[in-house]
């Protein structure tokens, strides 16, 4: 797949994060191929480095591999290897088993292991190596997500001519909870050496602001959105990511993707209502509450099988990570469980996917559902909200979501609600599964209204300005 339509240079540009928007497959005679991941980061950023001729710095997904730079389309990709050890350590380890919980209200255990802890250290250092020797004097690098969170300081020290950019894409979390981290201060200077860090949210801002002050030299800087540290000045911000909007509202409004829609109505058997939730499996995402909350309501009666009909497309996530085995199993089992009540043979109450769907196919179920269900008991953004949102192009459907996903802030004209109050969530999803038309199109067209104007590439950009990068026609840093 990769063509070489330019060669590798220092780069003006870079972005950083634990993937390469490629991955490398080993295929079953050995040897190995690229496959791309296309993921809402690569469709935001794809288009400003091409343009400014810029590269990313990434992971490319397989253990002990070996492989070179490449350039494809334009676009220098830089992998960095990764051994198997550091897969389980750094990127299972403290990525997934320390960070992650850690960050979403320790809504699972968060575990703190310092063999973990020095393999997260010694990859961020490894990725400032091929930073540094891949960035242009005074080039902008943008540094992606939690499994980096050391990689801005670890930068600076090598290369203090570059401008850097840090941006987290899950929670900040509420200070009582960061200082159970035993390298809390390690991970706040870490970010510091950022001249910008992002969060979704003012209250990441926040958190972060708060923890910075009180674990290290930083000192408030003016107004609330900088601190001074090490004599620089570190400026704060929320920045709350989107989707490619026009796109979807696109997609949404194909013939193929109509006519898909409604033979998936058909198949299911044309009932009344049909409610949807879409997810990474994830035990962040709320989907063991979504199942509860439509159980009990089957069991009362206020909702009945025969009009009402529930999917849960979920994509593998983790898998070789114990907790997530466990989760899917509780959740196929509760699947199971609601079925066993509540089905009828060619007619269950829950139809469940653990499957990764072809976007087009996703653009048809948010087109067929009534009611999108959005669940999570912590969430940075959650970008399937806002996907339901721009494909809803007749303001038809009902969004219920989360007030602890990100998208709360944004998406007010929602059917919102607390995930830990299974009554509440109950009575929402009755709410919205009755709503008269009118009153769910006015929701629908305000919630459309701020997802079309507020689109990814609104985001990344709000990003560089804010970090000084200029205009790819304009003069170079
Ligand atoms: P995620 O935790 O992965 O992202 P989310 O923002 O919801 O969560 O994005 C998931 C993506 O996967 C969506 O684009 C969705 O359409 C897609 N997807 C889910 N299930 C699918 C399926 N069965 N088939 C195909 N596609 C599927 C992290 C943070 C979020 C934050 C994003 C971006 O946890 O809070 O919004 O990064 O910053």
């Amino acid at each position: 797949m990769p063509t070489g339509s330019t060669t590798l240079s220092d780069a003006e540009f870079v972005v950083v994060a634990n993937r390469l928007p490629v991955d490398l497959e080993k295929l079953p005679d050995g040897s190995q191929r690229w496959k791309r991941s296309p993921g809402g980061l690569v469709t935001a950023l794809e288009p400003m480095l091409r343009s400014r001729e810029g590269a990313w710095v990434g992971w490319p997904g397989l253990a002990d591999a070996d492989v070179e730079p490449l350039v494809e389309d334009g676009l220098q990709l830089h992998p960095v290897r990764l051994s198997a050890q550091e897969v389980e350590e750094y990127y299972e380890g403290f990525s997934n088993g320390t960070l992650w919980p850690l960050y979403h209200d320790v809504v699972a255990p968060p575990m703190f292991h310092r063999h973990w802890w020095q393999a997260y250290v010694r990859v961020n250092e490894r990725f400032a190596e091929v930073v540094a020797g891949v960035a242009a004097r005074n080039a902008t690098v943008w540094i992606q997500d939690y499994q980096l969170q050391l990689l801005p300081a670890a930068l600076r020290r090598l290369r203090p001519d570059l401008r850097i950019g840090f941006f987290l894409h899950i929670p900040f979390p509420p200070t009582e909870l960061f200082m159970q981290l035993p390298w809390r201060r390690r991970i706040i200077e870490g970010l510091l050496g950022a001249d910008l860090v992002g969060f979704h949210t003012p209250g990441g801002t926040r958190n972060f602001r708060w923890l910075a002050t009180r674990l290290t030299d930083a000192t408030p800087g003016q107004g609330r959105t900088e601190v001074t540290y090490d004599g620089r000045t570190v400026k704060l911000g929320a920045f709350p990511i989107s989707i490619d909007s026009a796109a979807l509202d696109k997609l949404s409004r194909t013939p193929e993707v109509l006519e898909r829609a409604k033979q998936i109505r058909a198949d299911l058997g044309d009932p009344a209502k049909v409610v949807l939730g879409v997810d990474r499996l994830d035990y962040t995402k709320g989907i063991d509450v979504r199942l509860r909350a439509f159980e009990e309501l089957l069991s009362e009666g206020r909702v009945d099988p025969e009009d009402v009909v529930m999917i849960q497309l979920a994509t593998p996530s983790r898998e070789r990570v114990e907790h997530y085995q466990k989760m899917r199993n509780d959740i196929e089992q509760s699947v199971g469980r609601i079925n066993g009540e509540y089905a009828r043979v060619g007619h269950p109450a829950v139809h469940y996917l653990h499957q990764s769907l072809p976007r087009e196919e996703l653009a048809a179920f948010f087109v067929a559902a009534d009611v999108m269900l959005v669940t999570p008991l912590r969430d940075g953004m959650n970008l399937v909200a806002k996907e339901y949102v721009a494909c809803r192009h007749d303001n038809g459907g009902a969004l219920v979501l989360s007030e602890f996903a990100g998208a709360a802030y944004e998406l007010k004209d929602a059917i919102l609600v607390n995930p830990h109050d299974t009554d509440g969530v109950k009575n929402a999803l009755h709410v919205a599964l009755t709503m008269p038309r009118e009153d769910a199109a006015k929701r629908m067209r305000a919630l459309r209204r701020q997802v079309l104007t507020h689109d990814v590439d609104r985001w990344a950009r709000s990003f560089l300005d804010a970090l000084g990068l200029p205009p790819a026609d304009g003069s170079a840093s």
